[in-house]
């Protein structure tokens, strides 16, 4: 057993209205503890908006603002913007919004705000659906993925809204698992430490839309990281790329096969998914390895 020290400070309550076992919660808890209490959250309608709870009840220690959920990014830019008027450069923007809200409706507002480099932590929880609303699909939902909308499998691939968010240049893009705990910490810490945009995509195995037992999410969550279908990694200044798991573990079959939601998947379909990410993993290692060539040369 690796025991492995982390922020205990309790800015997420118990009594919030996750769905039991979900780790959202889990995950909320260490990115908040990590953040610290001079910390205000923007939160859209999602998931994290229901575990938030509605004003004035709230689950949260730290003051939180639910905009629209087209309107993340621009809430949170105007929130920056008075808290710097007021003098308070020190608080620290997080957002907490789901896939749905970012790849999809909130996304003409991210990409300007990142164009702009406002200054806030964007959290993506991402369990790839509009899970609250029933489990449909989003543009983060995995290619052959069943939801409320695709019964027959989602027919296109995930979004690659990292390499998205890095083409804008923008300080810091990140990608983190609360299976990967202390990697989790290290990036939400390296955010904070960052002036401008900054975003992070958390995995967040949805139980209901997912189909995964209560007591799995984090095998789930731990399962698609060492299979390669959710790599960590980081992209700094859009072009600094590290791969913080460098191998990949077991086959994505390993993965698929905790999840109803691949439940009767054809063979070949398997296959043609195992092909994408091998794919895209070279294309990560390679990048990785570049930057590592380029320090290197540099000295
Ligand atoms: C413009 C707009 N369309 C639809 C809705 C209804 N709605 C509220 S939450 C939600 C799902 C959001 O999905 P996601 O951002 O992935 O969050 P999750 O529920 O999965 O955590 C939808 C469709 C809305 N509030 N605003
Ligand atoms: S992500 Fe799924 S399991 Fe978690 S709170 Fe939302 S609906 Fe529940
Ligand atoms: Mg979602």
């Amino acid at each position: 057993m690796i025991k492995i020290d982390v922020p205990q400070e309790a800015m997420l309550c118990s009594g919030h209205a996750a769905c039991p076992g979900c780790i959202a919660a889990l995950s909320v808890r260490h990115i908040l503890a990590t953040m610290g209490p001079d910390t205000m959250a923007v939160i859209p309608p999602s998931c994290m908006a229901i575990i938030a709870g509605p004003q004035p009840m709230s689950s949260l220690k730290i003051p939180v603002y639910q905009p629209t959920l087209e309107s993340s990014a621009a809430a949170a830019s105007g929130l920056r913007r008075a808290l710097d008027a007021q003098g308070k450069r020190d608080t620290q923007v997080l957002v907490l919004a789901g896939d749905g809200g970012t790849y999809d409706i909130g996304f003409q507002c991210l990409s300007s705000a990142a164009e702009r480099n406002e200054d806030f932590l964007y959290i993506c929880l991402d369990n790839e659906g509009y899970m609250n609303t029933g489990a449909q699909k989003s543009s983060s939902t995995p290619h052959f993925a069943r939801t409320g909308s695709t019964p027959a499998g989602k027919t296109t691939r995930k979004k690659n809204l990292a390499e998205i968010m890095a083409a804008h240049g923008v300080p810091y893009v990140a990608t983190a698992s609360a299976s990967h705990l202390k990697d989790l910490i290290a990036k939400v810490e390296k955010a904070k430490s960052i002036r401008g945009t900054r975003i992070l995509t958390v995995l967040i195995p949805c139980l209901d839309g997912w189909g995964v037992p209560d007591d799995m999410g984090l095998t789930a969550a731990r399962y698609a990281v060492e299979s390669g279908a959710f790599p960590l990694f980081e992209i700094e200044d859009g072009t600094r790329y590290t791969l913080n798991v460098a191998q990949k573990t077991r086959p994505v079959s390993d993965y698929l096969a905790l999840q109803r939601r691949y439940r009767g998947m054809a063979a070949q379909d398997v296959a043609t998914l195992q092909g994408e990410i091998d794919a895209a993993w070279a294309k990560l290692v390679a990048r990785s390895n570049e930057g590592r060539h380029e320090a290197i040369a540099v000295g």
